[in-house]
């Protein structure tokens, strides 16, 4: 079988949740750390973004749907599960993750410390804003994990896997870190997890100082 080839910085969230998909699976893969809109991106996603993926003549942007292939083309635990319910369930909460809590977690509030419109001088009103929009996505999603510290079923699928890296990113900051650890069931769905060895070895490296 031609080698699976997953492009993009490691930083990003989503390369983070694609490459975890791999981890779980077991899935080699061959990695190429692209930024954004570099040629090799661009060639396959419309708009430059990243994650990609090439594997023989398959190729594929959108980290949801190139997880959606590994996990049919590839051995490994099924990270979407193939029963009806439990499978759209995975689909809700992507979805959720990917239109609601990246937008609030990860562009408004995260990317309001990295990456400031002023270099050095993060805009606090803006980020004190996002917090405050954050606060009920956190409710929601430490009452979604109360009962079996999973989204969707017993056990790790996609829904996780998605959110694990914007979770770990949002509790990077001081608003993020209180609000996460304020809920409850959330922080021990997080600290399990985050041990996970699959969520350790897609990790992207520590910043350099
Ligand atoms: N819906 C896309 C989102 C991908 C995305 O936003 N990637 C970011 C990095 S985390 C990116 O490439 N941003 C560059 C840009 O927006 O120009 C997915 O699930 O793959």
């Amino acid at each position: 079988m031609a080698a699976l080839e997953i492009i993009g910085v490691p930083q990003s969230n989503y390369v983070w949740a694609v490459r975890m998909v791999c981890a779980e699976k077991g899935v080699p893969y061959d990695y190429k750390p692209d930024r954004p809109h570099s040629p090799a991106v661009d060639a396959i996603h419309p708009f430059g973004k990243i994650p990609v993926m090439r594997h023989g003549d398959v190729e594929l942007c959108e980290s949801k749907a190139i997880a959606t292939y590994i996990d049919r083309v590839f051995d490994g635990p099924k990270v979407i599960p193939d029963d009806a319910k439990r499978g759209a369930q995975v689909e809700q909460w992507v979805s959720l993750g990917n239109v609601e809590f990246d937008k609030v977690m990860i562009r408004q509030y995260v990317v309001g410390y990295v990456f400031p419109k002023e270099p050095g001088k993060p805009d606090m009103a803006a980020i004190g804003e996002a917090a405050k929009r954050m606060k009920p996505q956190v409710e929601v999603l430490d009452r979604a994990v109360a009962s079996t510290g999973h989204l969707v079923g017993d056990s790790l699928t996609l829904a996780d896997i998605n959110i694990l890296p914007m979770l770990f990113y949002a509790n990077r900051f001081e608003e993020g870190k209180a609000l996460l650890g304020a809920a409850k069931n959330l922080s021990a769905y997080m600290e399990r997890h985050f041990a996970r060895p699959s969520f350790q070895a897609s990790k992207p490296p520590p910043p350099a100082k």
